[in-house]
């Protein structure tokens, strides 16, 4: 298959969609819908509702091409012994990792709100990531199932910019994958963060790595 050159910053991008992945990053319900733990910290989840649709088109183009999809949750064990303390206990929220919420103990496996958005629920076969950190490479079989698969560069998306996003990208960065990321695929609770997040990545001669928007890699992928 042909490779796809995107232009995105700091400079255009070509990768090989056979030797790419995309990556959507905890577009779980707890984050993002109402009731959940992000909006019981004080969040406006409005803001992550916006990366949506960016995703799901996204989805829909890496899908027709048979591109690998892999999705990630954060979230810990029912009995929470892989909850640090220092991760469980900061600050003063309404509601804690473990706590009863609407949507059942929060950011706990299995329960609905830890869950996807069903929006962008994986396909059968899509490979979920559950991972106790924020970057999904930290305690999960990540490295493993990309090496496995000859993967090279992730295109990466999902919330928040600023959190999951930036630790999962210098994770993969470090690890030796370049990553491209469709700045809209993206969101914040803090519109700020998400705008700074973006600049980072590509600072430096791309130090973690490119920025683009969705419809860039969308085009590419379809023609
Ligand atoms: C946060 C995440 N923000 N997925 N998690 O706590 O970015």
């Amino acid at each position: 298959m042909k490779t796809c050159t995107v232009p995105a910053l700091p400079e255009p991008f070509t990768f090989d969609p056979q030797q790419t992945a995309v990556l959507i990053i905890d577009m779980q319900r707890d984050f993002i819908e109402e009731g959940g733990f992000g909006q019981s910290l004080g969040n406006d989840v409005s803001l992550l509702k916006a990366a949506i649709a960016p995703c799901q088109a996204l989805l829909k183009a890496a899908r027709a091409q048979g591109m690998l999809v892999i999705h990630t949750r954060e979230g810990h064990r029912a009995d929470m012994h892989d909850a640090f303390e220092a991760k469980v206990h900061r600050g003063s929220p309404k509601v804690r990792i473990g706590d009863a919420g609407p949507m059942g103990r929060i950011l706990i496996r299995g329960e609905a709100g830890h869950d996807i958005i069903p929006d962008l629920y994986p396909l059968p076969g899509e490979p979920v990531i559950d991972k106790p950190g924020k970057g999904s490479f930290y305690a999960t079989d990540l490295e493993l199932i990309l090496r496995n698969r000859k993967i090279s560069t992730l295109i990466v998306g999902g919330v928040t910019t600023e959190v999951c996003v930036h630790t999962t990208v210098r994770e993969a960065n470090d690890r030796g994958f370049r990553c491209l990321i469709p700045g809209d695929c993206c969101a914040s609770y803090n519109r700020e963060f998400h705008a700074v997040s973006l600049r980072m990545f590509a600072a430096q001669s791309a130090i973690f790595g490119w920025v683009t928007e969705s419809h860039q890699v969308v085009n590419a992928l379809q023609h």
